[in-house]
């Protein structure tokens, strides 16, 4: 049963439909644009008016559109943090206002965690290991050192800190695998491509490059092969998203392996807010399920994936 046509459902609205105050980071990705197109297509599903506001990856224009929410007195507020640090004012501010917050996609550091209901999305640590792990397998005959470059996400956010961290503690196990530089490309396939035009200035010498999302990787692909070098090949290549244009690189052998992010968290999300509102007890973590991709992989399922 919807809560809007549920008496007894506590905080639900008695008169008229669910209003969901959504908060997306931006269209940076194609990640982002899968993850927005899921939310708005299942909050219709849902039967919900959404609200949807995006922030352009600025933090200040997620809190001003937070604040907005609550004046609006929305249902719930979900939203996606470009960044971890610096919510706990405003999640103050809707806890006081007695709406409840549900966290998607990314996570936040505040220590209460009574300022939100649950947080929906990825185990971004997890992502960083598996990827570790498949380049310590590659290179485990590797007498001399691995050079790798790494192009962080957008600086600040949990995926490019955890996936960060995750590869690290993995590839640590191996003194030859190396990273030469890290720098962010923001998670956008331009930047990607401008720095990974100066890594390939600096450093002539590169054997591997981890970028934490497929856009940027798409991009440094883009200045590999302009530099006259085979992407896939001379150098390795590793990704993290798994959505259609970087699964059809690697199907070409350009990303030579992908860990999966799955952004299709709508329906979940929904689902959430119906079982808050109606006052049910929710999980505080909900994790994502997903896998991973080598060329081989991606070329066998592409034609079936949805985005
Ligand atoms: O991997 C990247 C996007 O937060 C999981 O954000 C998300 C990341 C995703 O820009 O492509």
């Amino acid at each position: 049963d919807a809560p809007a046509n549920n008496a007894s459902s506590g905080e639900a609205p008695a008169d008229g439909k669910v209003v969901l105050g959504f908060s997306q980071v931006g269209a940076e990705s194609g990640w982002r644009t899968a993850n927005s197109d899921s939310i708005k297509e299942s909050a219709k599903a849902a039967g919900f008016e959404l609200k949807f506001s995006d922030a352009q990856q600025k933090q200040e224009n997620q809190i001003k559109a937070l604040r907005s929410f609550i004046q609006q007195k929305v249902d719930v507020i979900a939203f996606s943090p470009v960044v971890e640090s610096g919510w706990d004012t405003v999640l103050q501010e809707a806890k006081d206002a007695g709406i409840p917050v549900i966290l998607t996609d990314r996570a936040v550091d505040s220590k209460d965690t009574s300022l939100y209901k649950t947080f929906i999305g990825s185990d971004f640590v997890e992502e960083g290991r598996r990827a570790g792990k498949w380049l310590v397998e590659q290179f485990k005959d590797a007498a001399e050192p691995v050079k790798i470059v790494e192009l962080q996400g957008t600086t600040g956010s949990a995926p490019a800190i955890d996936r960060k961290s995750g590869f690290e503690e993995i590839i640590k196990e191996n003194p030859n695998l190396q990273i030469v530089a890290s720098q962010t490309g923001d998670f956008t396939r331009a930047k990607g491509k401008e720095v990974m035009q100066s890594f390939l200035q600096a450093h002539p010498d590169i054997d591997v490059l981890y970028a934490h999302n497929d856009d940027m990787g798409l991009g440094a692909i883009q200045a590999i092969e302009a530099a006259g070098l085979v992407p896939g090949k001379d150098i390795i290549i590793i990704t993290v998203d798994a959505v259609k244009d970087g699964m059809t690189a690697a199907a070409e052998g350009k990303i030579n392996f992908i860990v999966e992010c799955n952004p299709l968290l709508g329906p979940q999300l929904m689902q959430a807010v119906n079982d808050v509102l109606a006052g049910k007890e929710i999980e505080s973590r909900i994790v994502t399920e997903e896998g991973t991709f080598t060329s081989e992989e991606a070329k066998a399922v592409l034609a079936d994936r949805k985005y």
